[in-house]
């Protein structure tokens, strides 16, 4: 053997006897175990969105194997955030599988609760209750009624045992008086809060009734933050910001609510009733002036996109007293075409106006356009007198405004089946009453009394209905 080979020989030969007790470094597994770890938060944007972040942090190369739960399998190799939509209600595992380059593996796993509100947030979802045995004699107004039977009503006013045991017996459609407007359910521009919502809505649901929401955009001071009056930023800014607060609130509710004014008193009660725009002292709409004179069909747009199963209101006030607000109504309604689904006419009225034409001539409007309608908002003033030290009604008073709510609900009752949808009483009791605030004298204009007692009004809805 030539010495240069007997060299190698040797070289290879002690190489070999050595590399059992003495490795050398790169051949050595990496020395701390893998751990696989990752965050998960619900979209700000979407209910039924999981933002899936992998947390795994590892000081040599490693591979990551998603699996969310859901019909589509396993995918390996993404990075990144993942996007995951569960649309349905269940329970679903995610699993995390990660592998380090010497072959050695991890896992973690998360379980996702979704209900019919989207993601439960801990894994907590709000219990509905199952919904009460009927115990009444089904003599209310709902059940003489093949049409829904609406009241407003407050989240606190569910607590009283009272009311609630009437809204079972009477009613079947609530609307929040106050609690499911800009307001309240989007406090500051990064925080939305349905909590009363959701009160009113469970509530509904647990006693077999629908909810009517209301109201998503509505120009009044009362309705809108001030962080949305004072709103800082562009125009194209703003308009994102409605889209994503209708977005979100129609996600949050879909499939608990049935129906929701999209916008409400958008049009002016100024000569030729144009939009609301500029005008002060609390007329004008900050949303026409941002988003332009077609801000209507865009959020009427947005509300479509975001639920397309839920029924789309247009609302307003006077449109059986004013002949040209109802045109000007009719128009902005025509021209939203299968954009809307009814109109929502408020029946603030009183015990001698409007005459029985001029709503019929409404009812025959919506009829004609084969448009649901919602008299919304039923109440009917007897202190058109403005009597400040009015204490009561005085039968003939109390029997003109039985006969305005007998026909009301006649003309209701008498619209085709098609276009029936509901008829909202705007309060239960008369000291309930937003109009004495209003006008800043005692009034009297709902079905029942202080005490719970139903009224002459109240015989006059029922009258209404009786077979
Ligand atoms: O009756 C409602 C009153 O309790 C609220 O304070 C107010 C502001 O949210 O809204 C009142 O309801 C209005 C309805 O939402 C739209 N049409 C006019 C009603 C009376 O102002």
């Amino acid at each position: 053997m030539r010495p240069i080979l007997a060299s190698i020989l040797l070289f290879f030969l002690l190489f070999n006897c050595s590399s059992d007790d003495d490795s050398p470094a790169e051949e050595q597994l990496p020395p701390e175990p893998i751990t696989a770890a990752f965050s998960s938060t619900i979209s700000s944007v979407d209910p039924n969105t999981l933002l899936v972040s992998n947390t795994t942090t590892y000081e040599f190369d490693f591979t990551s194997t998603w699996d969310f739960g859901l019909d589509n399998g396993a995918v390996t190799g993404v990075t990144g955030t993942q996007t995951v939509r569960y649309d349905a209600p269940g329970t679903y595992t995610i699993t995390l599988t990660v592998t380090a380059v010497n072959g050695v593996t991890d896992t973690a796993t998360a379980t996702v609760v979704v209900d019919g509100n989207g993601i439960c947030p801990d894994n907590t979802c709000v219990t509905i209750p199952p919904p009460v045995e009927e115990t009444n004699d089904s003599s209310g107004l709902k059940d003489l009624a093949d049409f829904s039977v609406g009241m407003a009503i407050t989240r606190a006013r569910l607590n009283v045992p009272q009311h609630a045991e009437i809204l079972r017996n009477d009613f079947n459609n609530l609307t929040a008086e106050f609690e499911m407007k800009m307001d309240i359910m989007h406090p500051t521009p990064t925080t939305f809060d349905f909590s009363a919502g959701d009160a009113i809505v469970d509530f509904a649901i647990a006693n077999g009734m629908d909810v009517h929401g209301h109201t998503l955009i509505w120009h009044n001071e009362f309705a809108i933050p001030d962080w949305v009056k004072n709103f800082s930023g562009t125009n194209a800014e703003f308009e994102a910001m409605v889209e994503n607060y209708i977005t979100t609130t129609l996600r949050h509710f879909r499939g608990r609510v049935r129906s929701w004014d999209i916008v409400n008193e958008a049009i002016s009660d100024s000569r030729g009733n144009p939009l609301r725009n500029t005008e002060g002292d609390g007329l004008g709409s900050i949303f026409r002036q941002k988003m332009g004179p077609d801000y209507v069909r865009k959020c009427f747009q947005y509300a479509r996109n975001a639920d397309p199963d839920v029924l789309l209101f247009y609302n307003d006030y006077n449109l059986a007293l004013s002949v040209g607000k109802r045109a000007a109504m009719f128009r902005l309604v025509d021209d939203l075409g299968d954009l809307i689904d009814g109109v929502g006419a408020q029946m603030h009225i009183s015990f001698n106006s409007p005459s029985r034409s001029r709503i019929q001539d409404l009812a025959n409007g919506v009829v004609s356009r084969n448009l649901l309608l919602h008299f919304a908002e039923l109440d009917v003033r007897v202190n058109t007198e403005g009597n400040a030290s009015l204490t009561g009604l005085s039968t003939s008073r109390a029997n003109a405004q039985k006969a305005k709510y007998q026909e009301v609900v006649e003309i209701y009752d008498a619209i085709p089946e098609a276009n029936k949808f509901a008829l909202t009483v705007w309060g239960l009791r008369d000291n309930e009453t937003w109009l004495t605030d209003f006008w800043r004298v005692p009034e009297f204009p709902l079905l029942f009394d202080a005490n719970y007692n139903t009224k002459a009004s109240y015989d006059g809805f029922a009258e209404a209905l009786a077979p």
